[in-house]
């Protein structure tokens, strides 16, 4: 038996997503996500028109080989693009095995370590009592874990921070933005960023949050890579009186040895590798426990074998993984996430940001929630499949993630 087809189908139900169709020679259909959000078209061409005739007559079964194939065999090696193409052919691959085992995907990673997964809510705010809001939805919802993005006064609009902030099924924030009557757009939006000002103010709204929601509920904060070493290590050490799961990506992180000057000053845990694409990309991060999650996507790290090639690694060391799971991530690219996070030892928690229901009217899921928790389901394979009448119905409307710049106009890292 043999990979017959391998197609690409970008669509845009709600949001852009592209999504890789595999079929065999006995008629299984794999599923695979390499939404690269802003940047889509470019893993569209990269499937198409250099990885999918190299695809067609292998032997399906033979997952890790492929990886390889793919990976050593394009002689330029990781990075964004390469990995989220290889990531949609691996995912796809992964669900034609499970769905041939008759058994849900988690099964072949070695079964479930876990009855339910925990998952952490986003609440944001422009200001305190909006946010507030926002938190107490999510609590009476039975989340036990919320991230919190305030707005900073002073700015006009803060990455991460929704206009709205009305919590419920839909996501908090839509990271990516088209033009204001939803056609496509030509550039990205500009944001306005004060470091300063956000130091003085972040701490002062986790001291209300503590006060008003007590010390049980799990905080997390994401920093969009905004902060220079030093004022990463500052943040790390303001925040460590209001106890976070994890501070997010304090400070770029291509620059792994700067994380060793935020470890020498703060205990406040850490979390980096939302933008990595690899295993290396966190080698010193890893062997000196310089980081305590992983944040990672099967998405964007090679699939599902890319991505349990980095959670042992990281296993060796302590260190836990919190996936990536913006609503740019598809929800195949959701479910692959979740039978890892149910088999792997060292699951720490899954970021949730519900998709659309016009995105899940394309994707039909068979993953559960409940109470703050998530489950991938029991239907064999990854659970999801993607309806291609609906998806015609939504065509690619180009969409670009923000860019930050200081108040003087330079441009910022975020
Ligand atoms: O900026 O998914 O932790 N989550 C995030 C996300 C990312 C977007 C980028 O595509 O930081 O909002
Ligand atoms: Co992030």
């Amino acid at each position: 038996m043999s990979i017959s087809t391998a197609d690409v189908i970008v669509t845009s139900p709600g949001r852009n997503f592209v999504t890789l169709k595999i079929v065999t020679s006995d008629g299984l259909v794999g599923w695979g996500d390499a939404t690269l959000n802003g940047r889509e078209l470019s893993v569209a061409s990269y499937l198409r028109d250099h990885l999918a005739s190299t695809l067609l007559g292998r032997d399906e079964d033979r997952i890790e080989d492929t990886w390889q194939y793919l990976y050593r065999g394009a002689y330029w090696r990781r990075g964004p693009v390469t990995m989220a193409a290889i990531a949609a052919v691996d995912t796809a691959l992964w669900d034609i095995k499970a769905k041939k085992a008759g058994v849900p995907l988690y099964q072949l990673l070695g079964g479930a370590s876990r009855d339910k997964l925990r998952v952490y809510a986003h609440a944001s705010g422009n200001d305190y009592p909006s946010l507030a809001r926002a938190i107490r939805g999510y609590v009476d919802e039975g989340y036990t874990a919320v991230r919190i993005q305030t707005g900073v006064p002073g700015l006009e609009r803060v990455y991460g921070v929704s206009d709205t902030a009305e919590p419920g099924e839909r996501y908090d924030y839509e990271p990516a933005h088209r033009a204001a009557d939803g056609s496509a757009a030509t550039r990205p939006e500009e944001e306005d960023w004060d470091t300063p000002a956000y130091l003085r103010h972040v701490p002062a709204i986790f001291e209300k949050v503590r006060e008003e929601f007590g010390p049980e509920l799990r905080l997390l904060h994401d920093a969009h890579h905004r902060m220079s070493p030093i004022e990463a290590a500052r943040l790390a050490k303001s925040l460590e009186p209001y106890d976070l799961l994890w501070l997010e990506d304090v400070t770029p992180g291509e620059d792994q040895e700067a994380f060793r000057l935020v470890r020498q000053h703060s205990t406040t845990p850490l979390a980096t590798g939302e933008v990595f694409n690899s295993v290396h990309d966190y080698r010193t991060l890893i062997t000196e426990r310089l980081i305590d999650y992983v944040r990672s996507a099967p998405t964007h790290t090679g699939g599902v074998t890319g991505m349990k090639k980095l959670l042992d690694f990281a296993a060796i060391y302590g260190i836990r993984s919190g996936i990536h799971g913006p609503t740019d991530v598809s929800p195949v690219g959701m479910a692959a996430a979740l039978h890892l996070d149910l088999a792997i030892h060292n699951f720490g928690i899954q970021e949730y940001m519900p998709h659309s229901a016009l995105t899940l009217e394309a994707f039909r899921t068979s993953y559960t929630f409940d109470r703050g928790f998530l489950h991938p389901g029991d239907t064999p394979g990854l659970g999801v499949e993607l309806d291609e009448q609906v998806a015609a119905r939504h065509p690619y409307t180009a969409a670009y993630l923000p860019v930050n710049r200081l108040l003087d106009g330079t441009v910022h890292d975020w």
